[in-house]
């Protein structure tokens, strides 16, 4: 198939699954056009079969807000008179599946189908509030299949919104043969060079993700035990994290990496990995930390309760209970055996539900039964 792929390329889960997707349908030999305003930052090496076209939206002095959504219509119908889609793939209804709807109108009769995955943030965010929800549940009624990557995302989407469209739960996934712990462990054990144990938190650093949940929790592990914090990616809640890490005395236990492209060598060094969101709707760092086979403190929020088994791979704790996630980390890492045992379960949850194997032929079929049915031109399941 000639599949279009809509990804922000930005650091965040939803630019590294379009973009792992796009690999993976590619190596699958379907022609993936992969389409983005900028070169998605996990797309580091050559593939054939995957053509990048890049949005370019054109500032205008009398437009003070840059037309993202029209010159990505644009570009998907520029790519489709070039390439002859049969799919365009959506990832996130705001504002790729409205542009995908757009372009679909321009086209006319022959246009590609559109699948739409829905990732958290339109849907949870977005969703509730008022200046979007219209938009947000046409662009949802108007695919022609749409998918979520939980299912907590999919419950969520179906009591906010008002929308006619069946949602699929397809999960996120990893490329198993990549995402595997590195022996010996890498780059993390030189910033530990005391043998101290290693905690590592890795995300964008926006409020939703409680990056201060992590110093808190930090400074209580490290007052029993000797270790070290890793944070890695960057973002606004970043340096109100570290003050408060010099408030608590522990800022010169921390390493802050910042994004960083290549980040197994780093979970391999990790012995905990922290992810304490306020929302989340699948927690792919989560699922690439226990490919590594770290073992994870997350929040009970969102889809996390499905990527980690409490007690089997990770230990879930109420949002914002920095005391609870302390006492779990306190307890992975002062008792070995617990910890290989979280460890090894963690890497088998991976490979038995979130390899690329096993979840990538999910899109395939879906593809291939939006080509095979009329055109969701009213909406209808
Ligand atoms: O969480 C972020 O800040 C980034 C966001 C994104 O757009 O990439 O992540 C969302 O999609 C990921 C991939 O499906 C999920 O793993 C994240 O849980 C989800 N984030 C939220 O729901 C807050």
């Amino acid at each position: 198939m000639r599949i279009g792929i809509v990804c922000y390329p930005s650091v965040g889960g939803s630019g590294i699954v379009g973009t792992e997707l796009a690999v993976q349908l590619a190596r699958r030999g379907h022609e993936v056009h992969l389409i983005s305003s900028a070169v998605p930052f996990r797309l580091s090496q050559f593939e054939e079969r995957i053509w990048f076209h890049q949005v370019e939206t054109p500032t205008y002095p009398l437009f003070r807000e840059p037309p993202y959504v029209l010159a990505l219509a644009n570009k998907l119908v520029a790519v489709h008179r070039m390439a002859g889609l049969d799919v365009i793939h959506a990832h996130y209804a705001v504002p790729h599946a409205t542009a995908a709807y757009l372009a679909r109108e321009i086209i006319g009769p022959g246009a590609p189908r559109v699948v739409t995955t829905l990732h958290g943030t339109d849907i949870t965010l977005m969703g509730t509030d008022p200046s979007f929800t219209e938009i947000i549940a046409f662009s949802i009624n108007r695919s022609d299949a749409v998918t979520a990557v939980s299912e907590s995302l999919r419950t969520d989407t179906v009591s906010l919104l008002s929308i006619d469209r069946t949602v699929r739960v397809i999960p996120n996934f990893l490329d198993c043969s990549r995402w595997r712990r590195q022996e010996p462990a890498g780059l993390c054990r030189r910033l530990a060079p005391e043998g101290e144990r290693v905690l590592m938190h890795m995300s964008n650093f926006r409020r939703v993700k409680r990056p201060w949940d992590v110093v808190e929790v930090f400074a209580r592990v490290a007052r029993e035990i000797p270790s070290r914090l890793i944070l890695v990616g960057d973002g606004p809640e970043m340096a109100p994290t570290l003050s408060l890490a010099e408030r608590l005395g522990v800022r010169d236990r921390i390493a802050v990496l910042g994004n960083q492209e290549q980040v197994v060598p780093l979970l391999s060094g990790a012995d905990l990995f922290l992810l304490p969101s306020e929302q989340e709707s699948f927690g792919l760092a989560a699922l690439e930390a226990m490919a590594c086979g770290v073992p994870v403190v997350v929040s009970r929020t969102g889809g996390l309760p499905e990527v980690v088994v409490d007690g089997e791979t990770g230990f879930l704790c109420q949002v914002g209970d920095v005391e609870c996630m302390a006492r779990r980390a306190l307890q992975v890492l002062q008792d070995e055996e617990l910890h290989q045992r979280l460890s090894k379960s963690a890497v088998e949850r991976v490979r038995a539900h979130f390899c690329a194997e096993r979840i990538v032929p999910q899109y395939e079929a879906l593809y291939r039964e939006v080509v095979e049915r009329p055109a969701a031109t009213v909406g209808l399941t």
